[in-house]
């Protein structure tokens, strides 16, 4: 805890600040136009965090029409200079780690710790993506052809992209998706979560200090049926990068399909998962639950590669529920700004309602194997759930992903190994899975036949490092190319191949 005893002090002035925020557009705006919506704090209810103006239906189609008007411009800057603007936002965001993370606590609930991850992430998409952006844009690739002929590659951007964020990793993600749209020479409308309007306003603030145009990124809070509706429904949107719910991205897939005289659009989507994990009776029992417990209840649960069913070998799950009771009654449960908590709080009340009504469901079923300690006067300041882990028979018992923190444990015989991954993979998500195992040919096995975006063998499977974990799913999660690994710029660009008769000109 000592090496973030300094940045718990520095950011203590933030936690105190009252914030307002607006859309940022390269337009003038007429304030009055739309309410402001208030913003109050996750784990202390009463507590006004800050204010936020919404944009309107009509304001999002005049950034669009702005958009549109900046992308033959930007498109042309060259990379080295748009490059240069997400290096110069990598280092503002490290300058301003203090209050991103105040933020984040304040208005996000995330640990101080969390938020620390969430900035470095951040940095790390903006420093990788202007890297392979000077790679890929700098110059065309020369195609071999026949003799009085030259060939080349060349790539520019596609037009106007929405990026379209989830409230989970408001700095991370919504920095991730926005950056990679610009640097490959797209127009951006970012539209962040409902949830964490006031981040994101600091963040794209920042991009713009940074040199990033206020007609090239523009900001648009606001929430997904009006704004996000707008966005995908407008023929004048080349592309949406989405990450979020697997429901809304069917959503945005439809509206851009049904959209007339549109170009056939690009939609990345990064969505939800039901991630699974498979432990054998050669497994450690204590390891085992050190990467449960993380996987699980970190961020409260509340990550896409979250660990939502664990698979234990019948033969070692008595062990393994035993530790895993001990573990969960160790964990604090609280404050997100204290360094001692484990674990903070749901996103809002309509968050902490879905998930304890399938926690009353499963434990009056008598499902119940453990449970973490939430105090009454926590649990009355803010939106907890105390941490659990319920007995199912198998991944189908869940109609949905339970985005919180959450564990289902179901048991297997050794002979029933390939159906167990059968299940799991005919489920239909594919975002990260994990198993256990000291016998390599089992874990080899498992690994090859899962069919998931990523896979972590004895770990915890919460790891998305950019550059060396690249992270996205298959089937309900995602359509892939996986954020921070060296294919996702691609999908934002468009290729040219030109073909020149040098013979014509002697
Ligand atoms: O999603 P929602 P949330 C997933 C995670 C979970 C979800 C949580 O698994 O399922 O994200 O985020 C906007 N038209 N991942 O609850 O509700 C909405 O305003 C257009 C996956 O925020 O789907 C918000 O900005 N937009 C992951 C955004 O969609 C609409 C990593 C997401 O909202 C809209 C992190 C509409 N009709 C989280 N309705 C991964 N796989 O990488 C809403 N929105």
């Amino acid at each position: 805890h000592s090496q973030f005893q300094p940045l718990k002090e520095a950011m203590a002035p933030f936690l105190e600040r009252r914030y307002q925020a607006a859309p940022l557009v390269g337009f003038t705006l007429d304030d009055d136009d739309t309410p402001l919506h208030r913003v109050m704090c996750p784990w202390d209810r009463d507590r006004l965090v800050g204010e936020v103006r919404w944009t309107s239906a009509e304001q999002t189609r005049e950034a669009i029409a702005v958009a549109r008007q900046a992308f033959p411009r930007w498109d042309a800057t060259p990379v080295e200079e748009r490059s240069a603007i997400l290096e110069r936002f990598a280092d503002a965001l490290e300058a301003n780690m203090a209050e991103l993370m105040a933020l984040c606590c304040m208005e996000g609930g995330k640990l101080l710790t969390d938020g620390v991850a969430e900035v470095r992430e951040a940095v790390d998409f903006c420093r990788y993506y202007a890297a392979h952006a000077r790679e890929l844009f700098g110059t065309a690739t020369r195609l071999p052809g026949p003799t009085g002929e030259s060939n080349e590659l060349m790539l520019s951007g596609k037009g106007v992209f929405a990026t379209i964020s989830p409230w989970n990793f408001p700095i991370a993600i919504f920095c991730g998706q926005t950056v990679a749209a610009a640097v490959a020479g797209n127009t951006v409308l970012a539209k962040p979560a409902e949830q964490t309007s006031l981040i994101a306003h600091r963040v794209v603030a920042l991009l713009h200090e940074a040199g990033m145009p206020r007609d090239v990124v523009q900001l648009l809070p606001g929430d997904g049926p009006t704004v996000g509706a707008v966005l995908s429904g407008d023929s004048r949107i080349t592309g949406v990068a989405f990450t979020g719910s697997t429901d809304t991205a069917r959503l945005i897939n439809r509206s851009l399909a049904e959209r007339d005289n549109a170009p056939l659009p690009t939609l990345i989507a990064e969505t939800g998962g039901l991630n699974a994990m498979i432990v054998d009776s050669t497994a450690l029992p204590e390891q085992v639950v050190a990467d449960v417990v993380a996987s699980s209840y970190q961020s409260a649960g509340q990550r896409c590669s979250a660990l939502r069913v664990l698979y234990v070998q019948e033969d070692i799950a008595d062990r393994i529920i035993e530790t895993l009771r001990g573990a969960m009654a160790e964990l604090a449960i609280g404050d997100p700004t204290q360094l001692a908590t484990d674990v903070g709080p749901v996103i809002d009340e309509e968050a902490r309602a879905g998930l304890q009504a399938h926690i009353d469901r499963l434990r009056e079923e008598g499902r119940l194997l453990a449970e973490a300690p939430v105090t009454p006067e926590i649990a009355a300041k803010g939106t907890f759930i105390a941490p659990t882990a319920f007995r199912i028979d198998g991944i189908d018992a869940l109609e949905a992903e339970q985005f919180g923190p959450i564990l289902h444990v179901a048991t297997f015989k050794s002979s029933e190994i390939d159906d167990v991954i059968d299940t799991i993979n005919d489920r239909g998500y594919g975002l990260t899975f994990g198993v256990h195992s000291r016998n390599e040919t089992f874990s080899n096995h498992v690994a090859r036949r899962i069919r998931v975006g990523n896979v972590y063998v004895n770990r915890n499977i919460i790891g998305a490092v950019v550059g060396v974990q690249p992270f996205g799913g298959q089937g309900f999660s995602g359509t892939g190319p996986k954020a921070g690994g060296p294919h996702y710029l691609l999908r934002f660009a468009t290729e040219k191949a030109r073909t020149i008769n040098t013979a014509a000109l002697g």
